[in-house]
Formats: structure tokens, sequence, C-alpha cells
């Protein structure tokens, strides 16, 4: 967006008029809003919201999987995963980060998840009860993931839709290596196949969820389609998923758990079979399979952690004090003298 910048009285002031019509041109011109434009206060706590949400995600999603790190069955699975958890730490960090752009702290955001005033994603709080559990996550899990995602790297919002590029990219590997390892497994023993088969049956529903809830009963899509903050609605996404996967499912040798799924030549889709949106409810209020260890080891994490925050923060502050180039300086001049 050409840039709206206005003193901060301005926007404290409410919407005025004149802005609010340059920042509606630029979202109807598909412009970037970058963070120092002005934006509706709505604007605003929408993006931050979705992107702390998501954020949350990447984090608590390191869990489920994590879970497996010292099961690996071989060293190449057990480095492949170690780097997968490790992308999703750093996809966290980046979006912690484009959402500070919006005048929020990291802090203040995990404390809102801490503290449960934040959600993540319905999905992390189911088990993984297997090693094939790594590959449907993969699969499914993350597979779901990029379709919901790679429409983000348009988002309105400069920052966000810049971090969701390098995140989808990722996110790509994540989700082949997640079908590489079903497909090994399909392809191994009766018991692999069997392992694979049953994994594939807990995830697929818990992943259909992951798009949201249907569109009539979706709070937020309609205004955050305005603001182009989402481009499709949570059903048109979820359906992409599902037409993807059938075909997907066909090539690993797997079969998705629903009877009802059936071609439907006039819409062009697959029909699928109804979801159990009380399931979903139910793990939004915490009442999920794996809510309350997946809160209480992030908390646990932050605790154990705060001597490297300290440390941190501490080394920056000495590098940042007044006077420390000069001594630099001189430490050089005399180390050279004396060399
Ligand atoms: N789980 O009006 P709606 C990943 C909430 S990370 C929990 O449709 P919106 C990965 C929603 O927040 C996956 N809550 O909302 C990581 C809202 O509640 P509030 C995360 C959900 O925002 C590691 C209410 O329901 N991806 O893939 O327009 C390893 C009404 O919903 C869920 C993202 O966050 C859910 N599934 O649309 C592997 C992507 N669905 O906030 C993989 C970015 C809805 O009013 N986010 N809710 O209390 C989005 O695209 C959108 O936020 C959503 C929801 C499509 C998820």
């Amino acid at each position: 967006m050409t840039s709206v910048l206005l003193g901060e009285g301005a926007q404290a002031a409410g919407e005025p008029a004149e802005p609010l019509a340059a920042f509606d041109r630029a979202i109807a011109a598909d412009e970037r809003i970058e963070p120092r434009d002005w934006m509706p206060d709505d604007y605003r706590s929408t993006l931050v919201r979705q992107m702390a949400q998501h954020a949350h995600s990447e984090i608590i999603g390191m869990q489920p999987e994590a879970n497996w790190i010292t099961r690996a069955p071989s060293l190449r699975r057990k480095a492949i995963l170690m780097a997968k958890v490790q992308d999703e730490a750093g996809h966290g960090l980046y979006l912690y980060s484009a959402a500070e752009t919006l005048g929020t702290s990291r802090d203040e955001l995990l404390d809102k998840l801490h503290s449960g005033r934040q959600k993540y994603s319905s999905i992390f709080n189911y088990p993984t009860l297997t090693w094939a559990d790594v590959g449907a996550i993969g699969w499914l899990v993350d597979g779901a993931a990029i379709t919901n995602q790679v429409p983000l790297c348009r988002c309105s919002y400069g920052p966000y839709a810049r971090a969701m590029i390098r995140i989808c990219k990722e996110e790509s590997f994540h989700q082949r290596q997640g079908f590489e390892l079903l497909l090994a497994l399909s392809r191994g023993t009766e018991a692999q196949h069997a392992m694979a088969q049953d994994a594939v049956d807990r995830w697929w529903w818990p992943s259909l969820m992951m798009f949201g809830p249907p569109d009539d009963e979706s709070a937020h899509s309609a205004r955050s389609m305005e603001w182009k903050i989402k481009r499709h609605s949570n059903d048109e996404l979820r359906q992409r998923f599902v037409d993807i996967c059938v075909p997907q499912a066909e090539a690993l040798g797997l079969t998705l758990p629903d009877p009802e799924l059936s071609w439907n030549e006039s819409r062009g889709h697959w029909d699928f079979g109804p979801i159990d949106w009380e399931e979903f409810r139910q793990v939004l209020k915490g009442n999920g399979p794996c809510n309350e260890e997946r809160l209480r080891r992030r908390r646990e994490a932050h605790e154990n952690g705060a001597w490297v925050r300290d440390a941190a923060a501490a080394y920056a502050a000495k590098n940042a004090a007044p006077g420390r180039g000069r001594v630099r300086e001189q430490d050089l001049t005399e180390t050279a003298v004396s060399a």
C-alpha cells in the first residue's frame, strides 16, 4: 500500500474517513497492508487473533511428533523427524515476529496461550499412539495445513503473507515425508500395513476439522474474506483437501474411513460423510484427549526455559551498554600492541 502514515493520535481517535478510504482502496486493489500503514482496529485484532493462534499451533504441534523422536525406527527417520520438529519451532518464531509488527509482544501472546485465553489448533489435542501416526500427521495434518496456508501467502497483511511463503515451502517437505513414511509402512508387512491404516482411521476426521467450523457457523470468515486475510471459506478449503486426498489414499493403498465418500459428477467433487462437530466443540472447550497435557507441558517448557531468556536478555543488555563499543576497540588496540 502507498503508505498512509498517520500519527498515533489519529489512530487512537477512531477510524477517520480518509485513511479508512485509503485502506479500503488498497484492499480492493489487492495491495499489501504494511505495519506502518493505517488499519482499522478490527483488522488489526483479527490478524493478531489468527496469527497468534497459528503461531501457538506450530509450537504446540511440536509435542505429538517429538513424542516419537527417541523411538524412530532408524537413524535416517530420527534425523528427518528432528529436522521437522525444529522447523515447526521456526514457523512459530516467524509468526510471533510477524504478529509483533502489529504492536503486540511475544510475551503477551505466550501469556495468553498459557492462561487459555488464546486457542491453538484442535488437531494437536489428539495422541500419537504409534510410529505410523508420524506419517499420518505428515500426510494429513501437514497436507491440510498446506491447503489452508497456501492462500495465506496472498493475505492482505504483508508480514503474514511473507512468513507464509517460507512456511509453505517447508510444509511441502513435511507432507512428502509423511506420505513416504506411510507408503513404506503400507507396502511393508501385514502388521505395518495395519498400523498405517489404523493411524489414517484416527487422523482423518480430526484433519477435516482443522479447517474450522462449517461456513454458516464461522464467526469470522465473512469479514476476514472481505479484508482478504482469508481468500477461501472453511468449507471450500475442506472440500479441496478431500479432493486431493482421495487419489493419494489410493496411491498409498490405504482406505479413508468414510463409507459415504463418493464422486459427485455434477459437482465435480468428492462427497463426504458428516463431520462430528460436537467432538470439535468439545476439543475446543478443552475436553479433547490431550488438551490438559499439551498445555501443562508447554507451561513447563516455558518455565524451564526462563534461565535461557534471562541469559539472552542479560547478554543483549551488556552489549548495548554505553561505551561497550569503545572498550572493545581499546581491547583490540591493546591486543595488537602486545602482539
Ligand atoms: N482449532 O470463525 P472461524 C499446522 C476457532 S498449524 C481450534 O471459522 P477463522 C501445523 C476460531 O479461532 C495449524 N480453533 O475462525 C503445525 C474461532 O474462535 P475465536 C493451524 C479453531 O479464524 C505444526 C472459532 O473457532 N493453522 O498446521 O476465520 C505441525 C470460529 O472459527 C479451529 C492455522 O492457524 C481449529 N481447527 O478460521 C504440523 C492457519 N477452527 O478465535 C502442522 C491460520 C476454528 O473466535 N488460521 N477455530 O475464539 C486460519 O486459517 C483460520 O484461523 C482458521 C479458522 C481456518 C483455522
